[in-house]
């Protein structure tokens, strides 16, 4: 029954609402009625179930809050796929537990401070022209000004740098168009140095900033001597966007508490979210990053602090670099429209969005038709001037994501718990869809970049109240996808994120990520780079000089090369991992018990873990990820001795050995399993060869791997023999045994080449046949019919060949079953699975295609 009904939802997903008669509207109907689901429930499961093996369109990397992690995620299925360590220590990636990545994370220590945790909340991509470009991804930190650089070939955290001059941010990370700067924008104002400042000098002392990181393409890597800051005045700068198109070479940033007060809530003054909203209007900031990199070039524009280059306001000023715009109180998302003409702000405490003209700014600018400045010097544009036009959205409007349709929006509404959609160009409201609840950011596939893709938006709901089963008082978020691709919005998918409050996401076509399945033999994956500590197989060794103890060990299914690490207690130990595997998913986990120590080695990689042993006992070392049925013996032991005690040995204790006769036996067995095996091998291997594996790339890896394995057991055999001519009977079986360890891999492997061979030279469908799956499969055929099995009905390979006329017989039998009830043949076949097969009601047509398709079944059946 459940096979019944899974492949009826399965026909509902490829064909929207329209059911064929084996997989009947009445079933689906009871479904629906057992779990209470409407249609456009089921339309709306339709739209994002993704059948087992189907990849999602798009990918996306949301912020982890104050998890200082980014998750990625799918669209439409929103499946969950990876957690990325970056500001925090994640132990499964053994981010944090090795070496390598302990070197990224200290970074990311300010003042000789470990920090330990982060809030991640604008992820965003490398760019070109303003069109996302899967190479790189940037977070910032806002709770300790740091951003962090994900490489995503592999999707590790390599780099994180720390704000040399901000105590607070937010408007991070946000990227120039051709990826030329990362762009952060300081939040809470403070001191540029690192000196105690009383609150009463914060207007001549508390500063703001923005910090433009120049990211050096070729190297992935943000470099910091070349980046630099430009002050500004101790208003509370925010979120920023960089122009492109027509406003390329700017950017803009919102602030609010530009009144500068400075609270003191204890001291019974009104606290800051009184005074910091007085004003009717805040300021956008407006600045030319062309002009000011230029400024940076030369010392009499900036100032230096803690080594860091900060170009003053007045020569930013002076230099006709920045501007200040009116904006409505407290606003909050700031976004630049894909062709770069407008500015859309969110109104926050206003139910307006606000729409600038950079054309209209930019005449302001040229005319100096300025409507005075501010106590700072900075030339302040008039507001109405700059306006295209303000809209009416509701309450709470924050961030904006763009739609592929020219001029269209999407808006979040904080306190309505809505989204928006409406044109910014004719200033005109078309659609409003609830979400639960309370929205922050929202995002539209690629909705950022200067080629919107649209069709889905999500919204990143702070509150999910009552939406999920109650898991204690901290709930989760809930990111809800929402069809954006009609006229009206449609709600489709409910996710709750467990991991942190997720201020915003970016999203890719999934086409343009590319990312590396394995690595080159001995990569350290934090610099992308071969790692000195490489060690090949036979290169295993450990050395010892004085206290230092330094081991190159290797993990390969199912073993870790050395199995024993004798040590002295206060030692300091450090150990050298390469995974010799070269198929994907193939890692391994390297985990002491007892000594906090764990790294992850993905196939290729190489990594190094660091301890001091300063406690003595056996402490077992094993993989810790389930890589092969051998998995568990996928071990050794840290034995760490006191060299101030003294040992007695236990030899006398030991248990009586095998006799010679039953060693003998156990040796012939050994040989005969060996025998046996290598024979299964050997008829996989003849099929391959003679199938040509090596035309198919897939195909091809795999063998590869396999042989790698099978030519480990000529090595392993000359021990098995030598031990045995020795007399060494016990040896000799125990080699023998690694010999069918290294078989059994091989088969493993070999077996899945074989299977994935027959795939790949299966003759293609013709157009017919493949019509005929298609309707065989709408029929629901499969519900009883499982091709190269017998199921709850027969096999139907071969079944054209099992009639007279057979496909005739095969055709007629499907027009009208019930005339055939009384043949013996399938009378005899009702008897036997007690079912009779039903009148699918399929047009000739469709008859003729199914033939088809059991004639290329046929063909292919010898696979
Ligand atoms: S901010 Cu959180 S909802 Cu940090 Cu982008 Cu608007
Ligand atoms: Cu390697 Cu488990």
């Amino acid at each position: 029954m459940q096979k019944f009904l899974n492949s009826c939802i399965a026909g509902i997903a490829l064909l929207g609402l329209s059911f064929s008669a084996a997989c009947s509207a009445s079933d689906l109907e009871q479904v629906m009625k057992e779990r209470g689901l409407s249609e456009k429930d089921v339309l709306a499961a339709a739209k994002t179930y993704q059948p087992s093996g189907r990849k999602d369109e798009f990918i996306v990397f949301s912020s982890g809050g104050q998890s200082g992690q980014i998750l990625v995620y799918g669209v439409p299925s929103m499946r969950i796929y990876k957690y990325i360590g970056v500001f925090t220590p994640e132990p499964w990636q053994g981010y944090g537990y090795d070496d390598e990545s302990k070197a990224v994370l200290k970074q990311g220590a300010i003042r000789g401070k470990e920090i330990t945790w982060g809030d991640t909340h604008h992820p965003n991509f490398t760019e070109k022209n303003g069109e996302y470009v899967g190479d790189y991804l940037f977070i910032n930190d806002k709770a300790n000004p740091r951003i962090a650089v994900v490489n995503l070939h592999d999707f590790e955290t390599t780099q994180i740098v720390v704000n040399p001059i901000m105590k607070s941010e937010h408007g991070g990370s946000f990227i120039t168009p051709n990826s030329e700067y990362v762009i952060e924008a300081s939040q809470y104002a403070a001191p540029l140095d690192n000196n105690y400042h009383s609150i009463d000098d914060y207007e001549a002392v508390y500063r703001g900033a923005i910090t433009f990181w120049k990211f050096d393409y070729p190297k992935g890597k943000i470099d910091e001597k070349a980046s630099f800051s430009l002050e500004l005045p101790p208003y509370w700068q925010d979120l920023s966007d960089a122009g492109k198109g027509e406003s390329f070479g700017w950017a803009f940033t919102n602030s609010i508490n530009t009144e500068m007060y400075t609270g003191g809530i204890e001291k019974g003054l009104p606290p800051f979210e009184a005074g910091a909203s007085r004003n009717d209007t805040d300021f956008m900031h407006v600045y030319n990053w062309q002009i000011l990199e230029k400024l940076a070039k030369d010392k009499k524009n900036y100032m230096e602090i803690n080594g860091h280059r900060v170009i003053t306001i007045k020569a930013a000023v002076d230099a006709g670099a920045l501007f200040l715009i009116p904006e409505s109180k407290s606003p909050h998302g700031i976004d630049v429209t894909p062709d770069g003409r407008y500015i859309i702000i969110g109104g926050k405490l206003d139910t307006h969005a606000s729409v600038y003209d950079f054309r209209k700014i930019k005449e302001l600018i040229d005319k100096k038709d300025f409507a005075g400045t501010d106590p700072y010097g900075i030339p302040i544009l008039d507001m109405k001037k700059a306006l295209h036009g303000q809209v009416e959205l509701g309450l709470g409007p924050l961030h904006n994501s763009f739609d592929s349709k020219d001029g269209i929006v999407y808006t979040s509404l904080y306190v309505d718990s809505q989204i928006i959609k409406w044109d910014y160009k004719n200033l005109k409201v078309l659609d409003k869809v609830n979400v639960h609840y309370n929205i922050g950011h929202l995002d539209t596939m690629e909705g950022k970049s200067s080629k919107p893709v649209g069709k889905y938006a999500i919204a990143l709901d702070k509150l999910s109240i009552d939406r999920f089963n109650p898991v204690g008082p901290l709930h989760p978020q809930n990111h809800q996808l929402i069809d954006i691709s009609g006229a009206k919005m449609d709600l489709i998918y409910d996710m709750p994120i467990p991991l942190g409050e997720p201020h915003d996401v970016v999203s890719i076509a999934a086409s343009k990520l590319s990312p590396a399945l394995t690595y080159n033999m001995g990569t350290n994956s934090r610099t992308g780079k071969p790692s000195p500590y490489v060690t090949l197989a036979g290169q295993e060794r450990i050395e010892r000089n004085g206290k230092n103890v330094t081991v190159f060990a290797t993990m390969i299914r199912s073993h870790i090369n050395p199995e024993h690490i004798e040590v002295n207690k206060g030692d300091n130990v450090t150990i050298h991992l390469t995974n010799l595997e070269r198929a994907q998913d193939e890692t391994h986990g390297f985990g002491i018990d007892l000594y906090n120590i764990h790294a992850s080695l993905e196939p290729g990689k190489t990594a190094s873990v660091n301890f001091v042993a300063d406690m003595e006992g056996i402490f077992p070392y094993y993989c810790t990820e389930f890589c092969s049925a051998l998995h568990l013996e996928m071990m050794g032991y840290l034995l760490v001795k006191d060299p101030n005690k003294k040992y007695e040995s236990a030899k006398g204790n030991k248990l009586k050995a095998l006799s010679p006769e039953a060693l003998k036996a156990e040796y012939d067995k050994v040989i005969a399993t060996n025998k046996a095996t290598d024979a299964v091998i050997q008829e996989v291997v003849a099929y391959l060869k003679e199938k040509h594996f090596e035309k198919y790339p897939k195909v091809k890896e795999q063998v590869e791997d396999a042989l790698d394995q099978y030519s480990k057991i000529a090595e392993v055999k000359k021990k098995a023999d030598e031990a045995y001519k020795k007399g060494d009977v016990n040896g000799a079986i125990l080699w023998e045994y690694q010999v069918w360890q290294y078989m059994v891999k091989t088969a493993d492997v070999g077996l899945r080449a074989k299977n994935n061979l027959a795939k790949a030279i299966a003759t293609p469908m013709s157009a017919g046949a493949a019509k005929g799956e298609e309707a065989y499969l709408k029929g629901g055929c499969n519900g009883c019919h499982v091709i190269g099995q017998v199921s709850s009905g027969p096999d139907l390979t071969g079944v054209l060949l099992r009639h007279e006329n057979g496909e005739k017989w095969v055709a007629d039998f499907i027009k009208d079953p019930a005339k055939f009830y009384e043949n013996d043949y399938v009378k005899a076949m009702i008897n036997y699975f007690n079912l009779r097969m039903p009148n699918q009601h399929m047009s000739d047509e469709e008859i003729k295609h199914i033939i088809e398709y059991l004639k290329w079944i046929d063909e292919n059946a010898g696979l």
